[in-house]
């Protein structure tokens, strides 16, 4: 059986590849999408250490100037998927979004370093500057306000997970013109974000083309800024993963430990007393978004836990049966199959296991694996699952749910 899923695994790397950049799954995501890329990057590890590496190539390739490196980047037109190239419009070559995604690149390049020391050493040297010039941009550009900010709910890679409503409330979606959602036509509605939340996402996209997409600009006046927890815990972890990779490569890291000290220096201003946790703020009006979300159980990963904390955590986590829900469920907002107000996410929970390793928590990292390789034993290498029973949701065949597999789950 465990054979069986490694070898499917394998395959649904290998037939998700496109020469040197990984589809997340077919269908539904036609593109190279920023952290899928890099835990596919690991995923590809176990099995070809150096097509590990040119995947980190391909996704540093379309860094921009300024540092940033865009969360989709549009190497062969697709019309089945939307927004698109022409909506985003930012003028790269190959084209890409305009906003970030979550800096994982750093911990899954120290991971897949760590596999084969020898045979990274090179291709570690060759992208490291890259991932400096990226930690700066998220450190100069999004964290001028403490903690790192989102411009847009895409951003966070946990696209309509409840910590965004409060931003989105602002954001003024009727006057977006006509358009064609495409994700609805690949999986079930009733799995993805509602109409009204889509409209916003697309204002937010239209600001960014308005203002030639000046990222300072964009958080200065833009229509939405949150403070994001999910991001700040895994920035705080990729700086001390580069770090270790720039020691390896005798470079200087001071800069990086600068970074890092001012980012946890800011974690107090993202601890909601009232709820007990961590939580997203929103940064143009300071409230926070008073709802327990996997963004704050982030926080494993950067030891950045405390008792309190824990207490949540194991409470969320109980009230489920397979992995650490995306959302509380025992909150209003609760939804187990919509995307990001529920659902158990294989590559979050392997991400979380990390933390819980490191922090000796073995039996939590043992409970979380189990539960992880229960729902795709299962039901199959799906995007995400219900955290009830384990119903596979989204897209199947999916590159990160493979990777982890093959890394951690299975
Ligand atoms: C979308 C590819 C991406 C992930 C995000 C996830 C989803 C894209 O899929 O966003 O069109 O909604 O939320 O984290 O990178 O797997």
């Amino acid at each position: 059986m465990t054979m069986d899923l490694h070898e499917q695994a394998r395959q649904i790397l290998r037939g998700n590849d496109r020469g040197g950049y990984t589809l997340p799954t077919h269908g539904l995501y036609p593109y190279q999408w920023n952290w899928d890329s890099a835990f596919a990057a690991w995923g590809f590890a176990t099995f070809d250490i150096a097509r590990a590496w040119d995947e980190f190539d391909t996704l540093l390739a379309s860094q921009w100037d300024t540092g940033m490196v865009p969360h989709i980047i549009f190497h062969e037109v697709d019309p089945s998927y939307f927004p698109g190239p022409d909506v985003w419009s930012t003028g790269q070559s190959p084209a890409t979004s305009g906003i970030s995604q979550p800096p994982v690149a750093a911990t899954m390049a120290r991971l897949v370093w760590e596999m084969d020391k020898a045979a990274g050493h090179d291709r570690l040297a060759e992208i490291y500057p890259k991932l400096v010039a990226w930690h700066r941009w998220w450190h100069e550009v999004r964290c001028v306000h403490g903690p790192a900010a989102i411009i847009h709910p895409w951003e966070s890679g946990r696209d309509n997970c409840p910590d965004w409503d409060i931003g989105m409330d602002g954001v003024d979606g009727s006057r977006v013109g006509p358009y064609t959602r495409r994700d609805t036509g690949h999986v079930d509605p009733s799995m993805r974000p509602h109409k009204e939340q889509y409209d916003r996402y697309i204002a937010m996209v239209q600001f960014g083309v308005s203002v030639g997409w000046d990222q300072r600009q964009i958080v200065a006046d833009g229509p939405f800024l949150m403070a994001d927890p999910g991001i700040t815990f895994i920035l705080l972890r990729a700086h001390a993963d580069l770090i270790v990779l720039g020691e390896v490569l005798g470079h200087d890291t001071s800069e990086i430990e600068g970074w890092a000290a001012q980012l946890r220096s800011a974690l107090p201003e993202i601890w909601n007393a009232d709820l007990g946790a961590y939580d997203a703020r929103n940064l143009r009006n300071g409230r926070f978004a008073g709802v327990l979300g996997s963004g704050a159980l982030l926080a494993y990963v950067a030891d950045a836990g405390n008792p309190t904390l824990d207490e949540h955590l194991i409470r969320v986590w109980d009230a489920v049966s397979y992995g650490i829900p995306s959302a509380d469920p025992q909150a209003d907002i609760f939804d187990a199959r919509r995307y990001w107000r529920g659902p158990s996410w294989p590559f979050l929970n392997a991400l979380i296991a990390l933390g819980f390793r490191e922090m000796g928590r073995h039996d939590l990292d043992a409970r979380l694996r189990r539960e992880t390789a229960q729902a795709i034993a299962k039901n199959g290498f799906a995007e995400y699952f219900d955290p009830h029973d384990a119903t596979a949701c989204g897209g199947a065949n999916f590159t990160w749910t493979a990777a982890i597999w093959l890394t951690w789950a299975g």
